[in-house]
């Protein structure tokens, strides 16, 4: 029997965590796949073309950065009439695994509505509105505004599934204090969920969120403390649009020191895990 496939982001290799640390983990996430049952597949755009399973020598080539850009919704067509490399964000990986008949993504923490600025809203909010993928996630990325992020997924139809919780993890942290829709605790009950959302004709995306692991969670002062200097810098700085995530998530790591990047790294492999064993379940 053929193994189950998993689709995974290739931003956070080219934008989202430092050279080689990207590179290693891009190759390792695939193993961790693998390991447990399914087909890693990394997806991105190589001259213009989507692509489910980016080779070695590709994602090498996206770890450098230099002409690989971040494509979120809006800049597909860009990128294809242009024969452009492009890394994928949640929204667009959610696009191309669709387009390749993957149903399940691991990715590590979800765009969303910024904090002071209602208006700057992740387009991965408008793939998860209109795109039937399941995502495993460690929840949105805590340098959001999360209770908006949540009032969002709601008004646009998105199920949130905690694994083995009962909140929704905050990425570097393991809560957020905001309710989940319905708590799974194995991979057989998400994906039972999932597949009553698809036999409904439901055509949004679902969210399976699962914290940190404990080891590797960061103390919540200290996130609070990185994410409250970050911001400041961004605004400084007069970061915005499509980099204020890049720079907010760099920031982080150079002030926490590695902490930031330990608890990016475990929630990856932990999200990868979990989508394989969900897929497994699925097949
Ligand atoms: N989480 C990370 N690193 C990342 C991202 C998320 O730990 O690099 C990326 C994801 O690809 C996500 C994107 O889809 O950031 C959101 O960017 P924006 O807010 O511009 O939509
Ligand atoms: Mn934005």
């Amino acid at each position: 029997m053929p193994q189950p496939l998993i689709a995974l982001e290739s931003t956070v290799i080219a934008h989202g965590l430092p050279w080689p640390k990207n590179y290693e983990t891009a190759l390792h996430l695939e193993d961790v796949a693998r390991a447990a049952g399914a087909e890693p597949r990394t997806c991105g755009f190589w001259q213009g073309e989507p692509v489910a399973g980016l080779t070695p020598e590709q994602i090498a080539h996206f770890a450098q950065g230099g002409d690989v850009i971040k494509a979120s919704l809006r800049d597909l067509g860009i990128v294809a009439a242009r024969g452009l490399h492009a890394a994928t964000t949640v929204a667009t990986t959610m696009w191309v695994a669709h387009r390749h008949g993957i149903e399940v993504f691991a990715t590590g923490g979800l765009g969303g509505v910024h904090r002071g600025n209602d208006y700057d809203e992740s387009a991965d909010l408008t793939a998860l509105a209109t795109i039937p993928v399941l995502v495993v996630c460690a929840g949105a990325k805590a340098i959001l505004d999360l209770p908006r992020t949540r009032e969002r997924l709601e008004t646009l139809g998105v199920p949130v599934i905690g694994y083995g919780v009962d909140e929704i993890p905050a990425f570097y942290t393991r809560s957020s204090g905001l309710p989940v829709d319905a708590r799974c605790d194995t991979p057989a009950e998400a994906a039972a969920i999932w597949q009553a959302h698809r036999r409904l004709g439901l055509r949004t995306g679902m969210l399976v969120t699962v914290p940190v692991p404990e080891a590797d969670a960061m103390d919540e002062a200290l996130a609070d403390e990185a994410i409250a200097k970050a911001l400041a810098a961004a605004d400084e700085a007069g970061v915005k649009g499509k980099e204020i995530t890049p720079f907010l998530l760099s920031y982080i790591a150079d002030y926490t020191g590695e902490v930031s990047l330990r608890a990016n790294l475990a929630l990856l492999e932990n999200n990868v895990r979990l989508a394989a064993a969900i897929a497994r379940e699925m097949a």
